[in-house]
């Protein structure tokens, strides 16, 4: 029977990748973002491939995350991977320059966000006990860089979630893992330089960055290992990057 996967963050980047490639391969497909049209596109390409079922609201609104998440049909109430995905960074600021408006936005997105949509989900994984969790978080919640610090902080909380997330449902039987990617080529640099492309470009030249498709590989391999396997956290990098400061470019 196929399992139904639950992604935030479908409508870019790594979710989106996901969701295609968990869509192609067994799994059934809830996805989520804020971007309408993008989850219209999503069903679109995986129509003639699996069931799927979309879902629009913002993290930050935990009223309408419940009330999105308890709207599901009946045929795909059961969650049985939950893909922790939706979040960007806001920002890329000195301490004493930063917008704390980009600081709220970064806490309430990555960290609360994540926690709003998180325990429903749980909640119906205890009762079954099963389910599985895959945390996307960072580098950055591995080290810090300069002017990373908040998103820094807020993957370092995502790393420390994972972390106690494991150790709480260890006794139901429950799967909690994180991805912590380095370098992924995706929209994440449009959205912290709020939209600069060039300026967005640039992170991603004279070296092979990641893809969204290479992290949807890897989640598609962790959720899929035997039931007593998990791949608790992984760090990817691309080839040329080795710490979250430290990249060879030609
Ligand atoms: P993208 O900007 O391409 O995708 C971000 C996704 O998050 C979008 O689907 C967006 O959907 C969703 N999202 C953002 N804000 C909200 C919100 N308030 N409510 C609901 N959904 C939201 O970036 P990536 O794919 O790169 O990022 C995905 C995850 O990977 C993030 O958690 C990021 O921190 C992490 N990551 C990325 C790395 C990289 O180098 N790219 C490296 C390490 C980690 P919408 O706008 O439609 O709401
Ligand atoms: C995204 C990777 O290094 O841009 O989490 O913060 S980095």
């Amino acid at each position: 029977m196929k399992k139904t996967a639950f992604i935030t963050g479908a409508t870019s980047g790594i979710g989106q990748a996901t969701a295609l490639l968990l869509g192609k391969n067994n799994f059934r497909i809830i996805a989520t973002g804020r971007r309408q049209e993008r989850l219209d596109e999503l069903k679109e390409a995986l129509k003639d491939h699996t069931d799927i079922y979309t879902l629009t609201f913002d993290v930050r609104n935990q009223a309408d995350v419940i009330k999105a998440i308890q709207s599901l049909p009946p045929e795909f109430e059961q969650v049985d991977l939950l893909i922790n995905n939706a979040g960007n960074a806001h920002g890329l600021a000195s301490f004493e320059d930063a917008d704390m408006d980009d600081w709220n936005n970064m806490i309430d997105i990555n960290v609360k966000g994540l926690l709003y949509v998180s325990q429903p989900i749980i909640q119906q994984m205890v009762q079954r006990k099963s389910g599985h969790i895959i945390n996307i978080g960072s580098v950055a919640g591995k080290e810090t860089y300069p002017n990373g610090n908040v998103y820094c902080a807020s993957k370092h909380a995502v790393d420390a979630i994972n972390s106690s997330m494991r150790l709480d449902l260890n006794k139901h039987n429950i799967k909690v893992s994180q991805v912590a990617p380095g370098l992924v080529e995706t929209e994440f640099s449009l959205v912290r330089f709020k939209g600069d492309e060039e300026r967005s470009k640039k992170v991603y030249e004279q070296f092979d960055a990641l893809q969204a498709e290479d992290i949807a590989d890897l989640i598609h391999y962790m959720a899929t290992r035997p039931a007593h396997v998990n791949l608790a956290d992984v760090l990817i990098f691309p080839t040329a990057q080795a710490s979250s400061t430290m990249v060879k470019k030609d």
